[in-house]
Parts: structure tokens; sequence; C-alpha cells
């Protein structure tokens, strides 16, 4: 077992443990090549992700519309963000540094700003091959994805018989059985369950038959769903309901932790697609009351506003069975993740997921990893750095070892509890 005994060859250890480190990415919205164009790739992709669409449309000419933009051909729609996001306002935001952090990791000139070049070479690619020169860049051994019962395009690839790959992980997605039972229960009639829009105890009984098939044949390493700012629990609202009647019973049959993503305010502006959806500081008690009111439950937990983060770093400090992941979202920037991890670091050790990707597109895994790594890197070395100062001389295994849990082990932890 050795021991770096100097904080120089600490830190030299402490970068080089996190840049070789294996990720396990707990959330994406990734898909095999099996399911045909629901896996996005490729620079014109990348260009279109609804980061920088929102970007486009705080900088674009007013006769530049989103209407006169979604009815463009995505190479057009991509050019525009080039244009007016990269060359006329310059790429210093994350998603547009994260673009060039990208082609440059491809080894592409993206320097030379060439796009017809670079996009030949994407022409040339072979998706199953590319996705897994994207994984082994990123070093990334495995990423959950995001699979949800209730669209009809996912459900038909699930239908046929389209399977994951070792790769990628699977997760079911219920958003709209917990927020929209009527559209659910139409769903789930369709399908052949009994359910009904007004819900009766029958109804839910159903309702949790459509969770257990699903999961016995798509094997959920997760439940998952996001939730409003608004989301408050207990209270009267039916979705309260669908929790207690549905989702947590399964939970815990099924022994499916539960992740919540809160805080999302859904289509502030419509006209933007996925790009209009903002933020608004929800209510940490709903998790703590989940928690405590749910020992046999587990709850994979992040939230979306800065403001939430403090609160709920101190509620996972309480219950056993919640476990925090990630800078989600519009925290997923080298400002936000450094304070994040700062804080969760001094109030609960190595024992969350420094980050998820939440990539939308394949290749933005290099980027979204390639930035995080940097930050946790130097988060990391300072904290050793104390450590040492302190008196403690952690060994090369362990922290290889407290590493690892920032970027999977402690999910996986949790998940065998
Ligand atoms: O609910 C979610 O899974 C969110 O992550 C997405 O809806 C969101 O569009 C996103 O991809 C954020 O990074
Ligand atoms: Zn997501």
């Amino acid at each position: 077992m050795t021991t770096p005994t100097t904080s120089e060859a600490l830190e030299i250890f402490v970068r080089k443990t996190v840049a070789e480190v294996t990720v396990t990415d707990v959330h994406t919205h990734l898909f095999p090549p099996a399911h045909g164009n629901l896996l996005l790739w490729g620079v014109d992709e990348l260009l279109t992700y609804h980061y920088l669409l929102a970007e486009l449309f705080t900088v674009a000419p007013r006769e530049l519309t989103p209407e006169k933009f979604w009815k463009l051909a995505k190479p057009n729609q991509a050019d525009l963000v080039w244009e007016h996001v990269f060359l006329r306002h310059g790429a210093l935001s994350e998603a547009a540094r994260g673009i060039v952090t990208t082609l440059n990791l491809l080894g592409l000139d993206i320097a030379g700003r060439d796009l017809s070049t670079i996009r030949r070479w994407f022409a040339e690619q072979n998706a199953g091959e590319y996705l897994a020169e994207v994984f082994r860049i990123a070093n990334i051994d495995y990423a959950v994805m995001t699979n949800d019962p209730f669209q009809p395009e996912e459900v038909r690839h699930w239908s046929a018989g389209a399977t994951g790959l070792d790769c990628l992980k699977t997760a079911l997605r219920i958003d709209t059985l917990i927020l929209n039972w009527p559209v659910a229960a139409d769903t789930m009639r369709a399908a052949g369950y009994d359910t009904q829009d007004v819900p009766t105890e029958k109804c839910f009984t159903e309702a949790r038959r459509f969770l257990s098939d699903w999961a016995k044949k798509i094997d959920p390493l997760y439940l998952a769903a996001s939730l409003p700012p608004e989301f408050h629990y207990p209270c009267d609202e039916l979705y309260a309901k669908v929790l207690d009647k549905v989702v947590l019973p399964v939970a815990k049959e099924l022994s499916l932790p539960l992740a919540m993503m809160i805080g999302v305010r859904k289509g502030v502006n419509p006209s933007l697609g996925d790009g209009g959806d903002a933020v608004g500081v929800a209510d940490v008690s709903a998790v703590m009351n989940l928690c405590a009111r749910n020992p046999d439950v587990k709850f994979l937990v992040t939230m979306l506003s800065r403001v939430n983060q403090h609160e709920l770093c101190v509620c996972a400090r309480k219950f056993g069975n919640l476990h925090l992941f990630g800078c989600w979202w519009f925290l997923n920037d080298p400002s936000m993740i450094d304070e994040i991890t700062q804080m969760r670091l001094e109030l609960l050790g190595a024992t969350f997921t420094a980050n998820h990707s939440d990539a939308r597109v394949l290749d933005q895994l290099i980027y979204k990893w390639s930035h995080t790594k940097k930050v946790v890197a130097d988060v990391l070395a300072e904290k050793y750095r104390l450590l040492l100062e302190a008196g403690w001389r952690p060994t090369k295994d362990e922290i290889r070892r407290d590493v690892r849990a920032l970027f999977g082990g402690a999910f996986e932890e949790f998940l065998k509890k």
C-alpha cells in the first residue's frame, strides 16, 4: 500500500487518478443503435442540442423566429447555431465550449472551423463502432438510458425485440404516470390494462402490473421521474396518491430505487422545444418526507436549483436510503460543479455521485466528462492536501477507491444496499 508523502506527490497522484478513473454515467438520454434515429450523434446533432438552441435565440436576429427555424433541415439549423453562437458571439458558454472539446478530442480540426470537412468525417462513421469509440475516449463502462413506456416511438422498438447494450443500461421513466394520470391511463388501457381516467383501487393495481411488466421487459436499474418545483409530499394531489399506491409499492417489491429529478419548470417558452424548460426552487422537505416514510425504498435525487443544494446535502446526511447524484442541466457548469462538489465532499465525504452527463447526443459524453473531471480533480486535490496537512496519510488504493466512488462506485454501492 504505497502512500504519497508530499503534497506535490499527492496532487500529482490525485489528478492522474481522476483523469484515468472509469466513469459510470447514471443518467443519459442515449439509445442503442438498434433504436435507429432515437440515437442522436454527429456534428449537426451536437450543434442543435437544445442547450445551444436556447443560446441561439438569445442572440438571433428578430427575423429568425423559432417557427422559421424549426422548418429548416437539421444541417441548416446547425449552420445558424455555428454562425450566430460560435462565429458571431464566441464559444464561451459551457455548451459551446463542449462542442469544441468533443471535436478536438475526436482528433478533428475544430480550430480550422471547416464545418463541411467535419461533416464529411462524421458521414464516414458507423453508429455502432462510433458509439464504442466515444465510450472509449470518455472511459465510460456503462451509461444509464431514459426509457419511457409512454413514448410510442420507444415502445415500438422494445416491442420489436430491441435490447440494450452491455454499455447502455435501462431506467424506467414514469413522469407521465405520476404527473398526468389521464394520459397514462389511456396508454395503459391501450396496452391491455384496466385503467380509467378517474383512478380506482383496481386502476392502481393495474398500474402496478404495468410497471412490473415493463420492469420484467427492460430490467431497469431504477425508476425515474422529473418533477416540478411545486412537487410536495405528502399532499392531497393525485400524484401523491399515485406515488403511494403505485410507484412506491413497486419500488419496494422489486427493490428498484426511485430517481427523482426535481425543480424543472417545463415549457416556459414552448417555441424552443426541449430548450424551453427553466428552473424553480423546489421543496426539499418532500424528499425528506419520502425518505422518512419509506425506509424500505431507496431514493436517487438531484435537484435543479442551486438554492436547493445545501438543504439537500443535509437531508442526505439524515437518510441512508437517499443518494445524491449529478450537477443537473443548468448546474452542469464548472462554477456550479466546483461549488456543489466542494459542499458535498465537506458534508458527505465520497458518498455521492459527482455528476451525470444527461447526454442526449452520444458525442457529448466526451466533453461532459472531460470538463467534469477537470473540476472534480481541482476540488479533490485541495481536499486531499488539507487532509495530508491535518495529519492523515491516504494510500493510493484509498484515493483510487474514493475517486471511483464519485464517478459511479458510490452509485453501485447504493444499488446493492
Ligand atoms: O428530465 C430530464 O431527464 C432532463 O434531464 C431533460 O428533460 C432535459 O431536457 C435535459 O436533457 C437536461 O440536461
Ligand atoms: Zn435528463
